[in-house]
C-alpha cells in the first residue's frame, strides 16, 4: 500500500491511508506499506491517478478508500467484514461526514502543521495546489486553536450523542465508518499537538478506544514534529 508520509518517512498522516491501514487489520491482513510524498507521482503512475492509498495485492490494483474496502470485503469474504450491506450505508454517512464537515474544520487547524512536517522538495507543490484550491494564502486560511475545539465541539454533536449511547458509530464494534471518521483524527494528530476534543467528550473516549484498536496501531504511529 502507498502511504503517504512526512519528510521522516515513519510519519504517516492520510486520512485516506489510515481508513485502509485499520480497515486491513480489522481483516487480518498483513501489509507492506510503501512511504509516499506528494510529488512522487511518477510511483503510483502505474494505478492511473495520482492520490494514495494505492492498495496493491497480487496482481489487483486498487484505488479510493471507498473503493478499496469494498475490494476488500469483496475479495476476502472469509475474513472480518468491514461492513456488510447496512454498516456500508451506514459508513457512507461517516465518510461524507468526515470529508465534509470534520475535515474542514481540521484543516484550519492543521494546514501549516502539514506543510511543516512534510519534505522540502515537496513544500511548492503543495502550497501552490492548495492556494488555488482554498483560494488564498495558507496562512489566511488557518484560524487559532480555541476556534478549533469550538467548531468540533459544535459539529460533533450528534456523533457526541450517538457515542453516549454506544461505543462505535457501528454499535458494539468498529466498523468501515468508525475508520473513516478516525482518519480524520489521525490525519491531525500525526501532524499536530492541537488539542480537538475535552476529555469529557464521549468522542474522546471513542478516539482513544479507537487509539488502541488491533493491538494499538494507531496510537504507536509516530508524529510530526511541527
Ligand atoms: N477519494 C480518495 C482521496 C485520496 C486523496 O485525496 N489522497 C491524498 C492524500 S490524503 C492525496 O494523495 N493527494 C495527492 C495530491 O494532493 O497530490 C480516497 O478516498 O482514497
Amino acid at each position: 500500500m502507498f502511504d503517504l508520509a512526512g519528510a521522516d518517512p515513519a510519519v504517516r498522516f492520510s486520512p485516506y491511508c489510515w481508513r485502509i491501514r485499520l480497515a486491513l487489520a480489522h481483516k487480518g491482513l498483513a501489509v507492506e506499506t510503501v512511504p509516499w510524498h506528494f510529488t512522487d507521482k511518477d510511483a503510483i503512475a502505474f494505478s492511473g491517478q495520482g492520490a494514495v492509498p494505492v492498495l496493491q495485492d497480487g496482481e489487483q490494483v486498487v484505488t479510493d478508500s471507498w473503493a478499496i474496502a469494498e475490494y476488500l470485503d469483496k475479495t476476502y469474504p472469509e475474513k472480518p467484514l468491514l461492513d456488510g450491506p447496512q454498516g456500508r450505508a451506514l459508513a457512507s454517512f461517516a465518510r461524507h461526514w468526515s470529508q465534509n464537515v470534520l475535515s474542514g474544520i481540521l484543516l484550519r487547524g492543521v494546514l501549516l502543521d502539514i506543510y511543516a512536517v512534510i519534505r522540502e522538495e515537496d513544500k511548492a507543490y503543495f502550497r501552490e495546489s492548495r492556494e488555488k484550491r482554498l483560494g488564498m494564502k495558507l496562512e489566511d486560511f488557518v484560524i487559532t486553536p480555541e476556534a478549533v475545539l469550538a467548531q468540533i465541539k459544535t459539529a460533533a454533536s450528534p456523533l457526541r450523542a450517538l457515542l453516549s449511547e454506544q461505543p462505535y458509530i457501528h454499535g458494539d464494534k468498529p466498523a468501515f465508518g468508525d475508520y473513516c471518521v478516525f482518519g480524520a483524527f489521525m490525519w491531525a494528530r500525526n501532524v499536530s499537538p492541537i488539542k480537538l476534543l475535552d476529555e469529557g467528550d464521549a468522542v474522546y473516549a471513542w478516539r482513544e478506544r479507537m487509539l488502541d484498536l488491533h493491538d494499538g496501531l494507531a496510537r504507536k504511529s509516530p508524529r510530526g514534529q511541527a
